[in-house]
């Protein structure tokens, strides 16, 4: 192991092991007694466990590196990582918040860090089936300390794929919803999981064939997109066009299908 791919397995574990923290917040708290509040909107929600999950995260990062910076869904400013120098973490708290809140154990805490405008390494934990999926750029994607790759499947008759809704009807984006009969109509099923962040770890591991959505943040799709990848799958925009974790829209699949999709999702 060369010096360099070291020191992204030491980020990945760091990752791994906030998230750990993270997960038995999520665990002891579920069903209890605690508050949430909208955010921007009434679908938005966020609750004290989601700051107290980041509050975590971000501690156990800083105490591992204390020179690196930060970006937090639940942080009050959000900077452009990409213009960062140095290390950069991206962190979801708790990605499907509003399951959480719900009583619905599907969700997960996400945290990866990137360096030179790219995901190196990360961690997503799904705390209530006690999945840890994990990834280091170039050294491939994990599932429990186990190589995962993605799905064979390349029809898309034979496919399962998952999308989201809510945002995208509120900001008026109706192209993602003249894409989704078309989409319903070519595959076997279409999910709406709830929790981006662990839809994606589910493409890598090859128990979702594809994942597009019309509009998803940064810390959304960070370790995601690196599973994916090092699973062997795809992840691009609507239009084909190399993706990079942001604000927009994404399609994320195990690369066989890839292409049918792009021609019908929009
Ligand atoms: P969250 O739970 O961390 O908010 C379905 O709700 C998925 O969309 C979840 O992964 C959720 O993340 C994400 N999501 C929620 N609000 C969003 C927003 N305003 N923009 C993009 N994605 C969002
Ligand atoms: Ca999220």
């Amino acid at each position: 192991m060369t010096d360099d791919v070291s020191e992204l397995h030491r980020l990945c574990d760091v990752a791994a092991e906030a998230a750990r923290l993270a997960g038995s917040i999520m665990r002891s708290s579920f069903e209890g007694d605690f508050s949430f509040h909208e955010k921007s909107s009434f679908k938005e929600l966020v609750s004290d466990v989601d700051l107290q999950c980041q509050e975590t995260v971000v501690g156990h990062v800083l105490e591992a590196f204390p020179d690196h910076a930060i970006l937090g869904e639940e942080s009050d400013e959000h900077l452009d990582w990409r213009s960062c120098d140095g290390t950069v973490w991206l962190i979801d708290p708790i990605d499907g918040t509003t399951n959480y809140v719900n009583g619905i154990p599907f969700c997960c805490v996400s945290v990866a860090a990137a360096r030179d405008s790219k995901v190196v390494a990360g961690a997503i934990l799904d705390p209530f089936r006690d999945e840890l999926f994990t990834a280091v750029r170039s050294d491939g994607a994990q599932l429990n300390g186990k190589s995962i790759s993605v799905s064979k499947c390349k029809n898309l008759a034979d496919s399962v794929v998952a999308t989201e809704i809510h945002y995208a009807l509120l900001r008026g984006r109706t192209g993602h919803f003249s894409g989704f009969p078309r989409v319903g109509r070519s595959v076997r099923s279409v999910r709406v999981m709830g929790s981006a962040a662990l839809a994606l770890a589910y493409v890598a591991r090859g128990r979702l064939d594809a994942y597009w959505t019309a509009n998803l943040s940064p810390w959304d799709t960070a370790v995601g997109q690196l599973l994916i990848e090092e699973a062997g799958g795809r992840v691009t925009d609507l239009a084909g066009n190399a993706y990079y974790p942001r604000n927009g829209p994404v399609l994320a699949s195990n690369g066989r299908i890839h292409n049918k999709l792009l021609a019908i999702v929009h």
